[in-house]
């Protein structure tokens, strides 16, 4: 092992991190679902973790002590201070915060457990894979501590193959939402800090040896090939795996070396590319053996030319939308194919062939879904404002999230764009931080841009950026807030110019302003639907003076939950600037951006 791996090894488990990457499309295998209700214990002094001198059960000798045992009294004098045959029950996936009332602002832990039947055959390898769970989980199953996972939006898988016995058994998890400094993201967000299991859980059965991984793209030197690699757990060296796409008549041999993994390129001749107008996707599969993966990939090149950005070498604009993730109708992150489906549609209805899943990884289904409806996808990890720069162990951690995100997504040919940040403040740690996960992002995938929403400076009514890590990616990309945070007034924001040195396209990462759903002011004042409305009208103008203009995501589709936006009448811990109110009425400005895009 290269001494540098053994570093970045030694490194992620100081920060308690797993390393190793989950299962490629976990939702094409065989799986046993462990959604559904699960029952918890809410536990703020973490009872269940720590004796009464906090040392953690789980780091004593028997092991034995903590909630995660499930005891239940032999008989009725033992003493048992939990019961989770009793306590109430909670949906999963879902976050705490929208189901419990009393969790509604809750960050601490909670204690969740779900019993679950299987009888396990010698043959196979069984894994608990969890799609995200915020923001740090300690996992046992049949109360043997199986691993800990920190990060609220990339999935984590466990082997616990050892542990399951034929008939019952259960699986708890010690779920913890506490912001810190060092993590990421760090203690300042504006969005609701949603605790939980918030996305699917699933216990995989897979044989012995299966396809762990896959990767298919189409070469971006040369775009009548497709190019990638298999990786088949417990596969030896000379041993062969299949890539079939059979509506391209592909079927080829990949030969693996001593870790299981081989690499491939095939002609693609007759290759339709993927696109807004026609997202094409074939079926394509993976196997090794007995083993068979199905997909759905689709194929296209992303490039910049000078201030153009190509899709498949033709010029494109990126007609897009922020969405967080979070559904306002149940005031909670999105749970469901139709929650999705929901705000994937209200992006079409604008107009959108583009849409950015800010401010960290979505749901996995998210990205497939805006995949076959045409939008093109920027993916982005929480480095956000102001996290910890110099600590190497936040590092670790960024870099593990992006690397989960990137092996999650690599074979989506909707994801156009990775984003390795949000809004940071310009200095030689950040830029050294910041730089470090581009070189990641290009180490692990040539095939799609790299950007990070930036911040501009203005001198004398001129805006030009002169961030360094500018010159370390792919567009000019910037959130402003003109109009807003700012002090100019709307009808002179055509006098704002704009100057920018570097070739590269220009893309608006974000601009907007708040609205009160159904205030209606004839003087046009702030938090007014008419305010709203006249700074997309005058934004849109002004953005138009920009030379090599290639998109847009404005800020942002739906109303979301900020703990950070208390004014009681605009607010009420609502951030309001969607273009969609909180009960899914559209907003003035929703039309002037629909237009804008109409014309584009
Ligand atoms: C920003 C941030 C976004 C905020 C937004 C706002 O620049 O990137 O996360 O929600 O401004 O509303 O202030």
């Amino acid at each position: 092992m290269k001494l540098k791996t053994l570093f970045a090894i030694v490194v992620l488990m100081m920060a308690g991190l797993s390393t190793w990457a989950t299962t490629q499309n976990p939702f094409a295998r065989q799986s046993i679902s462990l959604n559904g209700q699960w029952s918890y214990i809410i536990d703020p002094y973490e009872n269940g973790f720590y004796n009464y001198r906090r040392q953690a059960f789980d780091q004593s000798d028997s092991g034995a002590g903590g909630y995660y045992d499930n005891k239940v009294p032999a008989h009725p004098n033992e003493l048992i201070e939990y019961d989770f045959e009793h306590a109430a029950v909670m949906d999963v996936p879902g976050d705490w915060n929208s189901q419990v009332p009393e969790l509604e602002f809750y960050e601490g832990s909670v204690w969740l457990f779900k019993s679950f039947e299987v009888s396990p055959q010698t043959d196979k390898v069984y894994k608990l894979y969890f799609g995200a769970v915020n923001y740090e989980a300690h996992v046992y199953c049949n109360g043997k501590k199986v691993g800990m996972h920190k990060g609220g939006f990339t999935p984590f898988e466990f082997d616990v193959t050892d542990l399951l016995v034929d008939g019952d058994n259960f699986v708890v998890l010690k779920v913890d939402n506490t912001r810190h400094q060092d993590e990421v993201p760090t203690v300042n967000t504006d969005w609701w800090n949603y605790g939980g299991i918030t996305r699917d859980v699933l216990l995989l059965d897979l044989p012995k040896q299966h396809v762990a991984d896959y990767v298919l793209q189409l070469n971006p030197q040369n775009n009548r090939e497709i190019k990638g690699s298999v990786t088949v757990a417990g596969g030896q060296a000379g041993d062969k795996a299949q890539v079939a796409i059979p509506e391209l008549r592909i079927n080829k041999e990949v030969t693996l070396d001593k870790d299981g993994k081989g690499s491939y390129a095939v002609a693609a001749k007759k290759v339709k590319y993927w696109s807004p107008e026609s997202p094409k996707l074939y079926e394509v599969q993976v196997s090794y053996g007995q083993d068979v993966v199905q997909d759905q990939i689709g194929f296209r090149s992303i490039v910049t030319a000078g201030k153009d950005i190509l899709l498949n070498g033709k010029s494109i604009f990126l007609k897009g939308i922020s969405i967080h993730d979070e559904n306002p109708l149940i005031e909670g992150r999105l749970r469901s194919e139709g929650d999705i489906r929901m705000m994937l549609q209200w992006a079409k209805e604008l107009g959108c062939n583009f849409v950015r899943l800010a401010h960290y990884p979505h749901n996995e289904k998210m990205v497939r879904m805006a995949e076959q409806m045409g939008l093109m996808v920027w993916a982005e990890v929480p480095v956000y404002w102001t996290i910890s720069w110099e600590n190497k162990e936040t590092f670790a951690n960024a870099k593990k999230q992006l690397t989960d995100l990137i092996e999650r997504d690599i074979n989506r040919a909707a994801v156009m764009i990775w984003s390795v940040g949000n809004e940071t403040p310009v200095n030689a740690p950040r830029l050294q931080f910041m730089g470090g996960l581009v070189d990641h992002v290009r180490g692990l995938d040539d095939t799609r841009l790299v950007a990070a929403a930036l911040e501009l400076e203005t001198v004398d009514g001129v805006m030009s950026c002169h961030d360094p890590l500018a010159e370390k990616i792919d567009l000019i990309s910037f959130n402003e807030y003109a109009g807003w945070y700012s002090s100019h007034a709307l009808d002179k924001l055509t006098d704002i110019k704009f100057s920018f040195d570097q070739d590269k396209p220009v893309f608006i990462s974000e601009f907007g302003a708040g609205a009160q759903p159904g205030y209606y002011s004839a003087d046009r004042v702030r938090w007014s639907e008419e305010y709203q409305e006249d700074l997309y009208i005058n934004q849109l103008k002004m953005l138009e003076q920009i030379d090599g203009l290639r998109g847009m995501t404005p800020w942002i589709l739906v109303d979301f939950k900020s703990p950070r936006r208390p004014h009681a009448v605009y607010q009420n811990f609502w951030n309001r600037k969607g273009l969609i109110s909180d009960t899914g009425k559209k907003k003035k400005a929703f039309a002037v951006l629909q237009q804008y895009y109409e014309g584009k």
